[in-house]
């Protein structure tokens, strides 16, 4: 018998969804970074097994919107929980566990039908202290199971495999063998100069910024990329090209080593930096910067 089925991972910021997704996967799919709100867009990652075929969606931190592109997220996150046959919640170890939050989890539960807790960071923390959180969640209701895990030292990831796979349903292949992911190598890219971006800058200039690719033309040798880094004000501007250049030539560099390892190509890239004033808030300008409501 095949299974297959579709599987969304959600959570508040930073617990490590994404880390979660490309430990599943093996492949870098879902850019990571030590800050909250680094995914925007569900990504989709494929795993393939023998009798098996797994996708998973990727989500945004749950957040409250405070602008257009936060609108675009919670969005984002609605619609990967339509249609789909599991949840994964993720709850970072090393966090309280919130009333709040808790009483969503079980809202999900019991709406949702199948779904898993996952704790995530247990690397950081230890079992007295993991207990009585652990505890606290046996309450809950409906959860088919919880999984204390490590993504980032792929621990235990293994247990969760298997406890999606139990709960699986008879399918058949949504894509092919070869795929890990939907989206295009356009797209790849400028999540891995964002990426860069976010582990570079400081405070609220990353979370002000977005990536437009201009040109991607393969040559012979060679794969010619430039790329537009976009931020909301000039003196943002300054700090990301930084003195003589030196902010943007290391996110350059950075981004070009793991763009080329994603196109198994030489590439040459080049990253110029634009003002939009405001353009979290505009919708024209998110939907032509891929924050399109409508392609969710
Ligand atoms: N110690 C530890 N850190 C982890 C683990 N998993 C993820 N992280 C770290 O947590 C931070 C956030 O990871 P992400 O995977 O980007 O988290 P996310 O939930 O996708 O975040 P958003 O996209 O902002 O919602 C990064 O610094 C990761 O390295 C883990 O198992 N242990
Ligand atoms: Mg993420």
């Amino acid at each position: 018998m095949f299974k297959s089925g579709f599987v969304t991972i959600i959570g508040k910021p930073n617990v490590g969804k994404s880390t979660l997704l490309n430990s599943l996967i093996g492949e870098k799919v879902s850019i990571v970074s030590p800050k909250p709100q680094t995914t925007r867009n569900n990504i989709t990652g494929i795993k393939n097994g023998e009798y098996y075929q797994i996708v998973f969606l990727d989500t945004p931190g749950m957040l409250k919107p405070k602008n257009k592109l936060d609108d675009y997220m919670l969005q984002s996150i609605n619609s990967a929980l339509s249609g789909i046959d599991i949840i994964v919640y993720m709850l970072d170890a090393t966090k309280l566990f919130r009333d709040d939050e808790l009483q969503v989890i079980q809202n999900y539960a019991k709406s949702a039908g199948k779904l898993i807790l996952v704790v995530n960071k247990t690397d950081e923390t230890n079992f007295e202290a993991l207990y009585p959180k652990l505890d606290k969640l046996n309450k809950l209701e409906g959860i088919v199971e919880i999984v204390p895990l490590s993504a980032l030292r792929h621990k235990n990831v293994d247990v969760l495999l298997n406890a999606i796979l139990k709960l699986l349903p008879e399918g058949v292949k949504y894509y092919p063998d070869d795929i890990h992911t939907d989206k295009s190598e356009r797209f790849l890219v400028s999540e891995i100069i964002r990426e860069k971006a976010l582990w570079h800058l400081q405070e609220e200039i990353p979370h002000g910024i977005a990536i437009e690719i201009e040109r991607f033309e393969e040559k012979e040798k060679i794969i010619q990329i430039d790329a537009v880094i976009i931020c909301e004000k000039a003196s943002h501007k300054n700090i990301i090209i930084g003195k003589g250049g030196s902010m943007l030539k290391l996110i350059g560099r950075n981004a070009r080593l793991d763009i080329q390892n994603l196109l198994q190509s030489k590439v040459f890239l080049n990253i110029f930096v634009k003002v939009k004033d405001k353009w979290r808030n505009s919708d024209l300008q998110i939907n032509t910067l891929g924050y399109d409501k409508k392609e969710i």
